[in-house]
């Protein structure tokens, strides 16, 4: 059975990890990209994404991929509408990937109860006033720069800390426009505007993240750090890494991880977690 919302919002406390799983619906993805575009082949890919065991289906209408264009809302609208109803159907908590406060009222709708906020409600700071009623929980990334531009020499002093604060103020301002801090969940945004060591820092760091006392979330998932480490050029081939990340982050305070492959990071978990709870 997959995990409700609160057991999720609650899953720094518990120590149960919860997998959310990427469904991509655009065209341009860097691990995915077309391969779901098609409403039917998402929905087919959704429901394998919760057999494997997802608590969370994450649906991305735009890519943040470097270097990606950005969509407008109706676009973002039109690739989720004949998507997003069926997936609500499936049993996981359904999330959508957008920075745009329609897109994300939209989603909310039509059944998602997770805002999945790259910008951290930068972009769009009324996407944050939809934690209002208490029933929505946001996702809040750190991102320094733009998709567009992040990877051209992104600089930092002290990269866990500089994210940690960033996301201690942004945990401030979802509070000042309503939203509830035990509805909000940190994102260190591994890969956006990040070279190799400033992601390994913040994926050490993760226990210093996890001090701010809401469930941290780890997107490290096929992503290009994983290629630079192990000299694996093909994403959909980052598995092995991918695990090898999200196990490090566990042991380290970080509950939620967006992943593609589902089972293998379910089962490593979940060995991960039994070997925990007998410490
Ligand atoms: N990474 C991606 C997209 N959304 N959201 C959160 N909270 N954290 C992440 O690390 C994260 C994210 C990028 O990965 P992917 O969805 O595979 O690719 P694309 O953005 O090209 O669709």
């Amino acid at each position: 059975m997959p995990l409700t919302l609160d057991e999720i919002l609650n899953s720094h406390r518990t120590g149960r990890p919860v997998v959310m799983g990427v469904l991509n619906v655009t065209p341009d993805s860097f691990s995915d990209g077309g391969r779901f575009a098609d409403p039917r082949a998402a929905v087919e890919q959704a429901r394998r994404l919760a057999d494997e065991g997802a608590d969370i289906i994450d649906i991305g209408p735009e890519s943040t991929r470097p270097g990606a264009e950005r969509i407008g809302p109706d676009e973002q609208i039109a690739r989720l509408a004949p998507v997003l109803p069926e997936v609500a159907r499936l049993g996981p908590v359904v999330s959508v990937d957008t920075t745009l406060e329609p897109v994300a009222r939209f989603a909310i709708e039509q059944g998602a109860t997770i805002l999945n906020d790259v910008s951290a409600g930068r972009e769009d700071p009324r996407l944050l006033e939809l934690a209002r009623n208490g029933h929505v929980a946001l996702v809040l990334m750190h991102m320094l720069g733009q998709p567009r531009t992040m990877q051209r020499d992104p600089q930092y002093e002290n990269v866990v800390a500089e994210v940690k604060a960033f996301l201690a103020d942004r945990l401030g301002a979802a509070q000042q426009a309503g939203a509830p801090l035990g509805r909000c969940i940190i994102d260190p945004g591994i890969g956006f505007g990040k070279k190799l060591p400033h992601n390994l820092a913040l994926l050490a760091g993760v226990g210093e993240l996890a001090s701010l006392g809401v469930p941290v979330l780890i997107g490290a998932s096929r992503k290009r750090f994983l290629g630079e480490l192990t000299g694996q050029d093909r994403p959909d081939q980052r598995t092995w890494g991918t695990v090898a990340a999200c196990l490090e982050c566990y042991r380290r305070g970080a509950t939620i991880f967006r992943v593609h492959d589902v089972a293998p990071v379910r089962q490593a978990l979940a060995v991960a977690q039994a070997i925990a709870g007998t410490r």
